[in-house]
């Protein structure tokens, strides 16, 4: 039998770790009100290790003169709980199905901290999430100071953010990584045509998104990656616009941002297209400027090249049609200088994508200023914009309420990219036909 991929990553993070051990914690149900509870999310450090969704468990990994050990926490099995919430593995098929060395019940993780801290030189926790654990385990650490029985091997005196070990390695996708996104991204596609096809004036921002939920939910995605942005008009203006509750209108565009997700990995795309099917000429003349940047970025994507590098690009040609359209006058370079562009570019260029949408990948390489160099396997969004809210002055009246960005999500292959969501359509042609096709055929 080949070894399971989850317990490769933990052979990995082993070997990175310096003598140490170190403790990863599940999410845990969040209280919604009296007792219900918000919709589970595992955390993603702790699924990419272990690929389990159960909630309230642990991961301990120990490293200790040469030696390791794997030891899995979850939930111990509980007819009655079990009956009302669903199957829990419990410690024994769950230490089996993960092929760690031992499993236990998350009740004596406590316990069992105490017992195998000593000897350890460095304690890793995550030092953003789950900071209840790491408080726990710093605290065993601190006393065990004051008990005698650590006299001959002491707690571990140093604290180390593992979260730093594990999105390192996160930042390299591997093919079953690739695979779910590459799943995910075909009813992403489907979903985005199924807007297309059912806009037009009097539909609602409302009826588009449960449309989408619909496909997203369907599968064989899991429902969304994140919050919808399903935005009409000067509404797009609004960069994390979600109240996704106001009616199209004739001349408008749709701004669209909505992603599915599969096994905890999302997709992350963004189309605009014109609510009536047709592009106005000046809708068409600010699309194509964004398309141009995000086409220019695209074809930098290879190996050695950075996100910085991207954004460069992109400023540089977005700033170059704001001139064009008569928003900003004067030089490129002296607009750029100015920031000028940022009024109507607000946000950056992309960010990295897998096991969450905004993935906990490092931008920066380790202990410098320099941007993480692209490298096969990484996967980010490069998603350009401009905006023009009906209230900004001193813009063309004929800009006022435009806002449009184009998002693509990139895997960086050997020798260059590959666009992962090549198939949805983007070009003034392709989504002005996307927009006749006859909704009905996304239903069933
Ligand atoms: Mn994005």
């Amino acid at each position: 039998m080949s070894e399971n991929i989850y317990n490769t990553r933990r052979k990995k993070l082993l070997e990175m770790m310096d003598d140490g051990i170190a403790v990863i914690a599940s999410a845990v149900y969040q209280h919604k009100s009296n007792d219900t509870e918000f919709p589970f999310r595992q955390n993603s450090n702790f699924r990419y290790l272990t690929g389990l969704t159960e909630a309230d468990s642990a991961l301990v990994l120990s490293k200790k003169n040469g030696k390791t050990k794997q030891i899995l926490f979850v939930r111990p099995k509980d007819p009655i709980a079990e009956m009302w919430a669903g199957k829990r593995l419990g410690p024994d098929k769950a230490a089996e199905l993960t092929e760690v060395d031992e499993g236990y019940s998350i009740n004596d993780l406590e316990e069992k901290l105490e017992e195998l801290l000593p000897g350890h030189e460095n304690l890793y926790v995550h030092l953003s999430e789950r900071t209840d654990i790491a408080d726990m385990a710093r605290k065993i650490s601190a006393s065990l100071f004051h008990k005698k029985r650590a006299q001959k091997e002491l707690p571990p005196a140093t604290i180390k953010n593992v979260g730093a070990l594990v999105e390192r390695m996160r930042l390299i996708k591997d093919e079953t990584e690739i695979a779910q996104m590459r799943e995910a991204m075909i009813v992403t596609d489907k979903a985005h045509r199924a807007a297309m096809a059912l806009a037009k004036p009097g539909v609602t921002e409302q009826e588009v998104n449960a449309l989408m939920m619909y496909l997203f939910s369907k599968g064989p995605s899991q429902g969304s990656a994140y919050d919808n942005i399903v935005a009409g008009g000067n509404n797009a203006c609004i960069l994390h616009y979600i109240k996704n509750d106001e009616p199209l209108n004739s001349g408008d565009l749709l701004l669209i941002d909505a992603g599915s997700e599969l096994n905890g990995y999302a997709t992350d795309i963004t189309r605009t297209f014109p609510v009536s099917g047709t592009f106005t000429g000046i809708q068409k003349e600010v699309y194509n400027i964004i398309l141009d940047s995000q086409i220019a970025a695209i074809e930098l994507s290879k190996p050695g090249n950075n996100s910085k590098m991207l954004h460069a690009k992109v400023s540089e040609i977005l700033t170059q049609g704001l001139i064009d359209l008569k928003v900003l006058s004067g030089s490129v370079e002296e607009n750029i200088a100015k920031d000028n562009h940022r009024k109507f570019f607000p946000h950056g260029t992309g960010h990295w994508l897998g096991l969450d949408v905004h993935d906990q990948n490092p931008y920066l390489v380790e202990g410098t200023n320099e941007p993480t160099p692209f490298e096969k396997g990484v996967i980010f969004t490069i998603e350009p914009g401009l905006y023009f809210p009906k209230e900004l002055d001193n813009i063309p009246e004929e800009l006022k309420g435009i806002g449009i960005r184009t998002e693509d999500n990139i895997l960086i292959t050997a020798d260059g990219h590959e666009n992962l969501s090549h198939m949805i359509p983007k070009t003034v042609e392709e989504i002005e036909e996307a927009c006749k096709q006859d909704v009905k055929d996304f239903l069933f």
